[in-house]
């Protein structure tokens, strides 16, 4: 089956609420660049990529240079595109913006592939089960005043989530007993059956998260997140060893040979993926077989329209974040059951381009 045309494309989405993001700026829209992927057999397949913070005019021109190489391509042999973009990429190593544009291209294909196949992606790569719980990121962001937090917390309950993410690594000059007291009140706001995990986006050192994640053992979090910088192995694997809270790194991973040392280091508890950075589903996978073989569970991180289908893939996937940033873009969101994701049996993503989208994109 043939790559006969492809069209890269840049699109602007509303961003329902004014959140901070990861950085701290105020978002009230994000760029992404949307791919599609025609064949000689009539399939298409769909791919966004995005850089998360800016950069989208340079993403969509590498995009669009690499998609235009694959055209001839046979669009099933998948590892053999990539080898051929990497070769023309100079063999740049398979992270940062390559494996990003890369991304778009790779989940393209696997769409196309489960279409050709008749198969969900879930079914194809594995197949282990429909429903993936879901935890909720975003609404208890570090720059909600204490005082919206239980009310931000209910509404997050009466949406039925089990599972909810928090932020810490508060704004200003790092106090233990502030970030400590925050947690409680969380805490307390979402009740002792919510499972609750903490993002604190690599803000504070070695020893403070070792020194604040003491004190939040008692809380019982189910997880702490980049306590420290992402690429501090030694480091995460100190806090790691030193906390009974487990940890979860590795949303900002490009490519295999991060998570091979994260692994080998034993950084972290468990394994957090991102399909972008990691660089596409083909990657993806083979870094949660990976932690697989080191007895490592894997979350994933944002874009849960495509990644939810991956965490029901694998045997050791344990939840799907659920960021709804891209869910405008898209027909054929996994619906939410209980604080499930519930996947389809739709072929490939099961998506398509919603209509205010369609041409745009
Ligand atoms: C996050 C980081 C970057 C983009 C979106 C979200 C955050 C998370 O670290 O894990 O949700
Ligand atoms: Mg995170």
């Amino acid at each position: 089956m043939r790559i006969t045309a492809v069209r890269a494309r840049m699109v602007t989405v509303p961003a329902e609420e004014i959140l901070p993001d990861a950085s701290g700026r105020p978002v009230n829209e994000r760029p992404i660049v949307t791919l599609r992927i025609r064949t000689d057999q009539g399939l298409e397949g769909i791919g966004i990529a995005f850089v998360h913070g800016g950069l989208t005019r340079a993403l969509v021109g590498m995009v669009e240079e690499l998609a235009e190489l694959t055209i001839g391509a046979d669009a099933t042999r998948i590892e053999d595109v990539r080898a051929m973009l990497r070769a023309h990429a100079a063999n740049l190593e398979s992270c940062g913006m390559f494996a990003v544009a890369l991304s778009a291209i790779d989940c393209a294909l696997w769409d196309i592939k489960g279409k050709s196949a008749g198969l969900p992606l879930w079914k194809l790569l594995g197949g282990v089960r429909l429903r993936v719980p879901a935890y909720a990121s975003g609404q208890l962001h570090r720059g909600l005043a204490n005082a919206d937090i239980a009310r931000v917390a209910g509404q997050v309950r009466a949406r039925g989530f089990r599972h909810v993410k928090f932020h810490l690594g508060l704004d200003g000059a790092a106090s233990l007993e502030r970030e400590v007291e925050r947690a409680w009140l969380v805490r307390q706001s979402v009740g002792k059956d919510v499972k609750l995990g903490c993002d604190v986006n690599e803000r504070w050192s070695v020893g403070q998260a070792i020194a604040i994640g003491r004190r939040l053992d008692e809380i019982g979090l189910f997880w702490l997140e980049d306590p420290t910088r992402a690429d501090d192995y030694a480091g995460l694997a100190r806090i790691t060893g030193a906390l009974s809270t487990p940890i979860m790194a590795g949303e900002n991973n490009g490519g295999l040979a991060p998570f091979r040392l994260m692994l080998e280091e034993r950084s972290v508890d468990i394994l957090m993926i991102d399909v972008m950075n990691v660089g596409g589903i083909s990657a993806w996978m083979k870094v949660a077989a990976m932690a697989e073989a080191f007895n490592v569970q894997v979350v994933s991180h944002i874009m849960p329209e495509f990644q939810a289908q991956l965490i029901a893939a694998v045997p050791n996937g344990l939840m799907a974040e659920h960021k709804d940033w891209t869910f405008p873009l898209f027909d054929g969101i996994p619906g939410i059951e209980e604080g499930d994701f519930v996947l389809s049996e739709r072929a490939g993503h099961g998506l398509s381009f919603s209509r205010p989208f369609e041409h745009l994109t």
